[in-house]
């Protein structure tokens, strides 16, 4: 099973890529696709869109659009759930010890890492970053 994930622009400037990547790599997780890219506002909308009613929507896509991201195509038994325990809860100061975003997030905005939450999500997000995907 597949799932997408995004080093956010934190990451990017951070110089945490490869530490983050490991993780994958170290769960037992196979990184298919790999990408750094930096998206659009139409892009980033539309990578969002459910979010587009919600107040940080626009923090949001400013945040995401404000340098280059990485995004990955992770694949594993049962990969939505076990990448979404990896990356660990959205606020990184109540995310577990041990996840991602715990590790190398700093704010409920710059917390690092997407990860699909559901193979709904999964395929609507994968088709604004790897158009090609299959
Ligand atoms: P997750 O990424 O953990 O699935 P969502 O889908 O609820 O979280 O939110 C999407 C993104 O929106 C989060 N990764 C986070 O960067 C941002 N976000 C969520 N809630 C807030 C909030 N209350 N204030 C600012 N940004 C938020």
């Amino acid at each position: 099973m597949d799932t997408l994930i995004l080093l956010k622009p934190d990451v990017v400037r951070k110089n945490y890529i490869g530490k983050i990547l490991a993780k994958f790599e170290e769960n037992g997780f196979k990184i298919k696709r790999l990408k750094m890219l930096t998206l659009n506002r139409d892009e980033a909308s539309d990578f969002y869109s459910v979010h587009k009613n919600k107040s940080f929507f626009s923090e949001l896509v400013d945040f995401i659009t404000s340098g280059p991201i990485v995004a990955a195509i992770i694949e594993g038994d049962n990969a939505i759930e076990r990448v979404r325990e990896l990356i660990g809860s959205t606020k990184p100061s109540e995310a577990k010890i041990g996840t991602i975003r715990r590790e190398f997030g700093s704010s409920i905005t710059e917390n690092a890492i997407h990860a699909s939450d559901s193979h709904e999500s999964f395929i609507r997000e994968v088709r604004v970053v790897f158009p090609d995907y299959s």
